[in-house]
């Protein structure tokens, strides 16, 4: 049975961890920044060596195609995901599915196959949508989501824009984002959650993605002595920030409730120790497989604002970041995938993805699904993000084994 290079992979997964480390030993490498640009570069380079015709789109994102005179012109099968990654990030997020890609390609071509269909990987830009968002901008512009110009212009939280940071980092190419459309797109990921690892099962076969709603909230009330001003007089933006906090989570523990919700970002100003905060602003990260409760959480959340506005005579508003549906994955995909494990004897289990993800949007535009392999104690966005180097292997062997079946379907 034809399986890929495990060293080949595991150095190059280990060699792009490097990149992006500073003196304290944090990984960051968020969307077109410098240090993104080194992954970018590093990737490109590898594709190259591996033979690959590379192209880059209007919003940045990296394709490498390996077609023969034979199939050149059919659409593709294609793999791929993100090297950006969060602040003091993981090496294994994103860049798991872009490496795997990488190397099932490479495979393939030192085995001599000839599919019947071209082979694409892409790595998409700016998936995390930490600095910039929305995030997954890149596979959005693909999926026509959003406008080439939208997209360039999504801002940063840095005072920046996309399209002037990927200029700077010499990252645009003048590809449009909706020519590409594959046959078939699968994303190896790791899971990021803690299910496969406490069932010690190596393969998930993704099936939906959890719908997706960011906002951002201000609110401001007036800033004032921390010691003369009496509580009554009080018109604390923080409280009523931290009011926002405990209904949110309160929401999510009622009986039933499917939502998470995260306020991962939060800014007082003046930041004073002895100043009563005049504004807060931070994010809601709101999480649902359910579009209809998603809707009411939304809702219930707007309505807790307005409420807030006379409890705590603050003024509140919220602007809407990013809002993705659930998605539910293509089951023919979605059993390839667990067929390619079962011929390894790997034990696999449907499962749904608790991250967003690039496929969320390709789903859009072709058949799609994807590869989990066990995040240990199912930890991520974290430098303690880990999987093990076997089931790191025995994934890209699953996408590899997918790849050869879809690339001749
Ligand atoms: O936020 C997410 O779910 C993904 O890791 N970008
Ligand atoms: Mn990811
Ligand atoms: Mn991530």
């Amino acid at each position: 049975m034809l399986s890929i290079n495990g060293e080949r992979f595991l150095g190059h997964l280990h060699a792009l961890g490097r990149i992006g480390v500073d003196a304290e030993g944090r990984r960051t490498r968020q969307a077109a920044t410098d240090e993104d640009r080194l992954g970018r570069e590093t990737v490109i380079g590898w594709m190259k060596e591996a033979g690959l015709r590379v192209e880059l789109d209007r919003v940045g994102n990296i394709y490498g195609f390996w077609e023969t005179e034979e199939n050149a012109g059919r659409a593709p099968f294609a793999m791929g995901s993100h090297i950006d990654t969060v602040i003091d990030a993981g090496q294994y997020d994103g860049c798991a599915g872009v490496l795997s890609g990488l190397e099932v390609i490479q495979t393939m071509k030192e085995a001599g196959l000839r599919p019947a269909r071209p082979l694409a990987l892409v790595v998409f830009t700016n998936e995390e949508g930490t600095r910039l968002h929305p995030d997954m901008v890149g596979s959005l512009t693909i999926a026509g989501g959003i406008s080439v110009e939208d997209a360039l212009a999504s801002p940063g939280t840095d005072g920046t824009t996309l399209g002037a940071e990927l200029a700077r980092i010499h990252a645009l190419g003048d590809r449009e984002p909706t020519d590409f459309r594959p046959a078939y797109f699968i994303e190896l990921h790791i899971e990021q959650g803690p299910v496969l690892d406490a069932e010690q099962t190596p393969i998930g076969a993704v099936t939906s993605i959890q719908g997706i709603s960011w906002h951002e909230i201000t609110i401001d009330g007036a800033a004032n002595h921390a010691g003369t001003t009496p509580t009554s007089m009080r018109r604390d933006a923080g409280l009523a920030a931290a009011k926002v906090l405990v209904f949110l989570r309160e929401r999510c523990t009622r009986p039933g409730s499917r939502t998470v919700a995260t306020a991962g970002r939060m800014a007082f100003s003046p930041n004073a120790v002895n100043v009563i905060p005049g504004r807060a602003v931070f994010t809601v990260d709101m999480r649902c497989p359910d579009e209809q409760e998603l809707q009411e959480n939304e809702q219930a959340l707007y309505d807790f604002l307005a409420s807030l506005e006379q409890s705590d005579h603050v003024s509140a508003t919220a602007r809407r970041m990013v809002r993705f549906q659930p998605v539910v994955f293509d089951g023919t995909i979605v059993q390839t995938v667990l067929d390619a494990a079962a011929a390894r004897d790997l034990k696999a289990r449907p499962i749904a993805s608790g991250a967003g993800q690039d496929a969320q949007m390709i789903s859009r535009v072709c058949p799609t699904a994807m590869i989990f392999v066990p995040s240990v104690g199912g930890v991520s966005h974290s430098p303690k993000e880990f999987t093990a180097d076997g089931d790191l292997v025995n994934g890209a062997n699953v996408l590899l084994d997918a790849a050869c079946r879809l690339a001749n379907a």
